[in-house]
């Protein structure tokens, strides 16, 4: 039977965290088990933002061993990375050529991640969400796991699909491109800041305190869930909107615990923060354990690695490549077989 198809992708940022796992990750190692499955390290995106070129490659390898460490599985999914695929920079150009400027400028998280740039906002940062488009439809994708954040680029691309493209330059007979559909995750997927629950946890937040990296070792997970930001209340509680750090720390006790919020809130109804945190980092510390043992084994064998990378490659560049004929063919680019 035919499978739908999915696609995502975590930018290699820096270390993922337990918001991208629990988040985007481990909603794939899922998907894929009835999914034809696409799963990217973004690293064309992760320079729309100032990097360090130092870092980025050993980030995108690490990235990619993560998502293998995670449970994504190189038999059931095509695992590879963006910039190895010409086609995604090459149908990113032609969308941005169609998409009008002022459907960018309405976009929150450029809004968002603008501010943070001060004066060194680049064309890139803008155009995040038209390579992101780029990056779906090239896959015929049906379906992409989106969270809260990505809600209105998901929106985008469905629009530079159907109204940019489709309804310009189809015809009766053949559709240019899929319009993809989004899945929204469900709910307990956001995890917050550990020095601000009101802000998401983030690879590139600048206090090292604020999040739980996938390969943080035991005793600093304990020192920053020691740290992480409480209040002075005694007894703990979900969804209760003066006391965000409270339901933050909570659900990711409920998620990796396996315990439903239910018994969690009556576990913790009369517990003290002292109490509290010892448990946290304790569930915390086990659940990343498989994670980071399959993580060592992998990045010590580059060669499996690298083969692994290698078929995604293959797989990716021949779908991409067949979109991206299509779009060239239909926007009346001169055709050359390859
Ligand atoms: N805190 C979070 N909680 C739940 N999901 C999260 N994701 C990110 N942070 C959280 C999900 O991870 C996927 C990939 O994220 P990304 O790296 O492409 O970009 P991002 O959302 O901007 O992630 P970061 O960690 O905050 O990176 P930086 O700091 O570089 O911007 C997405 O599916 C996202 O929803």
């Amino acid at each position: 039977m035919h499978q739908k198809r999915v696609l995502s992708g975590v930018q290699p940022t820096g270390c993922l965290h337990i918001g991208n796992w629990l988040g985007a990750i481990r909603n794939w190692v899922e998907l894929q088990e009835e999914h034809e499955t696409f799963v990217c390290v973004v690293d064309l995106h992760a320079i729309t933002t100032p990097h360090d070129p130092k870092t980025l490659a050993k980030e995108t390898n690490s990235t990619a061993a993560l998502y293998l460490a995670c449970g994504m599985n190189p038999e059931k999914s095509s695992i590879f990375i963006q910039s190895q695929i010409p086609a995604h920079s090459e149908l990113c150009w032609i969308l941005n050529c169609l998409t009008p400027l002022n459907w960018m400028e309405r976009m929150i998280q450029f809004k968002e991640k603008s501010i943070k740039q001060g004066d060194n906002v680049s064309i890139g940062l803008l155009d995040y969400p038209v390579l992101m488009a780029a990056d779906i439809l090239l896959y015929d994708a049906d379906l992409v796991p989106v969270g809260e954040d990505q809600k209105q680029h998901l929106e985008l691309a469905r629009d530079i699909a159907q109204q940019r493209i489709n309804a310009r330059f189809s015809t009766k007979e053949n559709n240019i491109l899929k319009v993809p559909k989004p899945l929204i995750i469900k709910e307990g997927a956001k995890v917050m800041s550990l020095t601000d629950g009101t802000n998401k946890m983030s690879k590139s937040d600048s206090n090292e305190f604020s999040r739980i990296a996938l390969l943080d070792p035991p005793d600093l997970i304990t020192k920053k869930i020691k740290r992480a930001k409480t209040d002075s209340e005694i007894g703990l509680e979900f969804n209760n909107p003066k006391r965000p750090e409270a339901s933050n720390l909570l659900s990711i006790y409920s998620i990796l615990s396996g315990k439903a919020p239910q018994i969690v809130s009556e576990e913790c109804a009369d517990m003290g923060w002292g109490k509290f945190k010892p448990l946290l980092s304790e569930v915390l510390v086990s659940a990343l354990e498989p994670i980071q043992i399959k993580y060592k084994e992998l990045i010590q064998d580059q060669t499996e690695l690298d083969k692994i990378l290698e078929k995604g490659r293959l797989r990716a560049d021949e779908i991409s490549r067949k979109t991206l004929n299509r779009v060239k063919e239909s926007i009346g680019f001169l055709n050359r077989d390859y």
